[in-house]
């Protein structure tokens, strides 16, 4: 039998091993990338359903100011993470607003972005947009509220996951009357934003919406992307200029979707302005998994097509550190790999778009075959036949970018 490694030891031993793992980027090269931790990500405590926790809580200082040693330089907070929902709207809430500042600035970080909690609370039983109007009242002074507190701390995004927008039990709800609802819910955020930013002289936020297909248990009314997108352009929205979209990478592929074709659909509508990054299965719960650990090709993938479109949005770690993991494990190995597993995807898609291989084949496809005639299909095919045994060499080559073969990594046989 193995001799068993004492409490004692233990957090010298993952240190040891993190260090074995070849170190990390500095915190001053990590701060370069836009990247958000989120308070809730780094203080969730493992209590998924059927779950207790398995870590102690830890507070908004604790998390700022490691996320300032780690080099993660923004930070991003529902306004129940950091505040008591019975504080919200009220005069009490001021104080925690002056904390957080005060630990934002002596770390060196930013807000980057707000959020409205309108799913944890019994309040939200009925969802956002419930049929009863003084729910919806609250939820419009909730979310108002929330913009508030974004300029106060000097956050550029507002994101909007709603939780239940939908139904349990089929046939209770008009869904028509609760998409009208939700969007009364993001017109007041938006008019209280005109005001607010009006007021304090400051760029009005961007508005984010985040569809998730399923969790809560219910059905939802806007469960991808691509429902939020129809949504924004439905008419229902007063300023649908000042919205758009907060996709996450699960949530896309919860639903079956491929994430880089939904985030293709968003970046055409001009509507890509925030990215949840993370991992995890297709067709399942939202494990929300470390950014690579799962699907890293699929991610290169991703980061080649954010990087040649020049998406300069924040990219936020929106995963939650798994229940294996120690309160002293989140911020030693959970958030410092996670943090460093996208800087390195970030520059191997770099390392794609400039390879030769690559860009030789891409440029070899959009020329497409010569003697062609486009009157005629059977010439039309033969034409561009050999070429499109392209797209598994342009695959093979990506593979071989992610696994270091490029750089002539070799196993022996
Ligand atoms: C939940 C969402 C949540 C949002 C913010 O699944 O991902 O974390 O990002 O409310
Ligand atoms: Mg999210
Ligand atoms: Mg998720």
């Amino acid at each position: 039998m193995k001799k068993p490694v004492p409490v004692k030891d233990q957090q010298a031993l993952v240190e040891r091993l993190t260090q074995a793992c070849g170190g990390g980027y500095s915190p001053a090269a990590r701060r370069k990338y836009f990247l958000s931790g989120p308070q809730w990500a780094a203080a969730y405590q493992g209590q998924a359903l059927f779950h207790a926790p398995t870590r102690e809580p830890v507070g908004f200082e604790q998390v700022i100011r490691k996320y300032g040693e780690i080099g993660i330089g923004w930070w991003s907070t529902h306004d129940t993470d950091v505040i008591p929902t019975q504080d919200l709207g009220s005069e009490r809430q001021w104080a925690a607003v002056e904390r957080i500042g005060k630990a934002l600035g002596e770390n060196g970080l930013e807000c980057s972005m707000v959020t409205t909690e309108t799913f944890y609370h019994a309040v939200w039983a009925g969802g956002p947009a419930a049929e009863s109007p003084q729910v919806r009242e609250y939820c419009a002074a909730r979310v108002g509220n929330t913009v508030e507190l974004g300029h106060r701390l000097g956050a550029r995004y507002a994101v909007y996951w709603p939780g239940s927008l939908g139904y349990y039990v089929q046939g209770a709800i008009d869904e028509t009357r609760t998409l009208a609802w939700y969007a009364d819910a993001i017109n007041a955020a938006c008019e209280r934003d005109l005001e607010v930013s009006a007021k304090l002289g400051r760029p009005a936020l961007k508005h984010c919406l985040e569809a998730k297909p399923f969790e809560p248990q219910a059905e939802i009314l806007l469960p991808t992307s691509d429902a939020m997108l129809a949504f924004i352009g439905s008419g229902l929205l007063t300023h649908p200029e000042m919205v758009g979209l907060n996709p996450e990478y699960l949530h896309e592929l919860m639903w079956g979707a491929a994430p880089r074709a939904a985030l293709a659909r968003a970046l055409v509508a001009g509507k890509l302005w925030h990215f949840d990054i993370n991992d995890g299965y297709r067709l399942k719960h939202d494990v929300d998994i470390g950014v690579g650990l799962v699907n890293p090709l699929d991610w290169l993938n991703v980061l080649v097509l954010l990087r040649s479109h020049g998406y300069n949005g924040p990219f936020n770690l929106d995963y939650k550190p798994p229940r294996t993991t120690s309160n002293f494990g989140v911020f030693a190995v959970s958030f410092p790999t996670a943090v460093d597993r996208f800087i390195t995807l970030w520059e191997m898609a770099g390392e794609v778009i400039s390879d030769p291989v690559i860009q030789e084949a891409t440029e070899a496809l959009k020329a497409g075959g010569a003697d062609a005639n486009s009157r005629d299909a059977e010439s039309l095919a033969a034409a561009n036949r050999e070429l499109l045994t392209l797209h598994e060499l342009i695959a093979h080559r990506l593979v071989q970018i992610l696994l270091g073969l490029h750089r002539g990594r070799t196993y022996s046989i």
